[in-house]
């Protein structure tokens, strides 16, 4: 019998990948504008830093900067998130980190769906960022039970998608054109659906209980709420978004401008009221869909990301209500306490690196020595910091409300249930922090195994 060829989960994401990115841009022609204008600034800022231009493309982060995006869903049940590990696991895609949103007043917690490996992420990092809804935050006992019972009658999924991805499971991937019919089968999961399956006094009693509960419940299956490019410059975007018609949310959340990014900063249009038809034929309108853009730095260690914390809370208590630029100018005096180069970071062990042997270093022996700083200073080896590829909670809920309209409840805050979560998963969630360690020490290890021997 002949041999099946299967295609590699890096190849089904990227081509997923794009074609959710190309769904968006027909669905929400202000993402395509959004594209265009973060393809510029990173074209404008790469030409204006050669160093830059070199940095990246020795990393390996140029290759994948024009095809790198995130997306988020919001789903209602266990049911329907399990099913969700599967599709993803498709693509190679994985539950990454766990993200407490009810500390900000949302009731739901996440996790993201991303590739894990090094050559995976470098091919394509495509993330889903992914909230499970918490009914059990929910203070009506009537809207809870309604809420359930509307979940519960609803399919997420087509019956193509569940056939491919048991298909998947059997034969152990997919083949070049069933990975095709995946991704078409899988798109409808996410797409977005003009009519609500409830009518309008029902979306208008789950919206007053808390607006992310009528997104979640109200519609026939969890709509893409955005994409995300990645931006070299995320100030200069968000300077020019209200030019070509985008109303940028207020902020642009995480750590401030520096010369070495560390984490994460984001920032979005905000998102548009779009037209609903109601059970009943009722009109109205409902406000989900927006683009975001993020900037992406180095990851930091738990040390690192202990200081990033303290710091942002500290500025976190000093911005409310100011405006972007001031908020930029004060985060940026709290965060003077974050050392800004790699060598201080990667001393005071705040940030992980990669490292590898320099031309130098695969000429060296092992007489140079076991001790890494050492042989950084003898220009043996070079240490390249790796990127941050997951997301930070105070941010994702600064997305979160400005999307929602803010202002919500503190209601549900300090309700962190991972277990739950992962029980509502099917499977436990990868430790990130865990994942940069990893890579680190392989790095390391690689470093010395490279070292040629001395024979005597
Ligand atoms: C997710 C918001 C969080 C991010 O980039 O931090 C997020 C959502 O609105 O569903 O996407
Ligand atoms: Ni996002």
């Amino acid at each position: 019998m002949p041999q099946t060829t299967l295609l590699p989960t890096d190849a089904v994401r990227d081509r997923f990948s794009k074609a959710m990115s190309a769904m968006y841009q027909a669905e929400v022609p202000q993402y395509g504008t959004l594209l265009e204008l973060v393809a510029s600034v990173n074209q404008e800022t790469l030409s204006q830093q050669p160093e830059l231009h070199r940095r990246l493309e020795a990393q390996g982060e140029l290759a994948r900067l024009s095809v790198e995006r995130h997306g988020a869903i919001r789903v209602g049940n266990a049911a329907e998130l399990s099913m969700l590990r599967r599709l993803f696991a498709v693509m190679g895609m994985y539950p990454v980190g766990y993200y407490d949103l009810s500390e900000a007043g949302v009731p739901v917690h996440s996790t993201a769906f991303r590739p894990v490996d090094d050559d995976a992420l470098a091919m394509n990092p495509f993330r889903v960022f992914t909230s499970l809804l918490r009914l059990e935050l929910i203070e009506s006992e009537t809207l809870r039970q309604r809420s359930e019972a509307i979940l519960a009658q609803r399919d997420i999924f087509t019956p193509g998608a569940r056939a491919l991805i048991e298909r998947h499971e059997a034969q152990g991937g997919l083949t070049s054109e069933e990975a095709d019919q995946f991704v078409n089968e899988a798109l409808e999961t996410f797409r977005w659906h003009q009519d609500a399956t409830v009518d309008l006094d029902t979306y208008q009693a789950l919206h007053d209980e808390h607006r992310l509960i009528a997104d979640v419940v109200c519609f026939r299956g969890p709509h893409i709420n955005h994409l995300t490019p990645r931006t070299l410059d995320i100030d200069e975007v968000q300077r020019r978004m209200p030019a070509l018609g985008m109303n940028p949310k207020a902020v642009i959340e995480g750590p401030p401008r520096r010369e070495c990014p560390i984490l994460l900063r984001q920032t979005s249009f905000k998102a548009l009221e779009e037209s609903i038809r109601f059970a009943g034929d009722a009109e109205g309108t409902h406000t989900a869909r927006f683009g975001e853009i993020e900037q992406r730095g180095v990851a930091l260690t738990p040390k690192g990301r202990a200081l990033y914390d303290q710091l942002l809370n500290e500025g976190r208590k000093q911005t409310a209500g100011l405006d972007n630029e001031a908020h930029q100018a004060v985060m940026g005096k709290v965060f003077a306490a974050f050392p800004d180069n790699a060598d201080a970071m990667r001393r005071e062990g705040l940030a992980y690196f990669h490292y590898h042997l320099t031309a130098a270093g695969q000429a060296a022996n092992e007489n140079a020595g076991r001790d890494i700083e050492a042989l950084i200073e003898q220009g043996l080896v070079e240490a390249q910091p790796i990127t941050y590829e997951d997301f930070l909670p105070v941010s994702a809920a600064g997305i979160f409300q400005s999307n929602l309209g803010g202002g919500q409840s503190e209601a549900y805050a300090g309700n962190a249930n991972r277990g739950a979560f992962e029980d509502a998963l099917g499977a436990s969630v990868t430790d990130e922090l865990s994942l940069y360690a990893e890579r680190e020490r392989a790095s390391k290890a690689s470093v010395l195994a490279g070292l040629q021997t001395v024979c005597y």
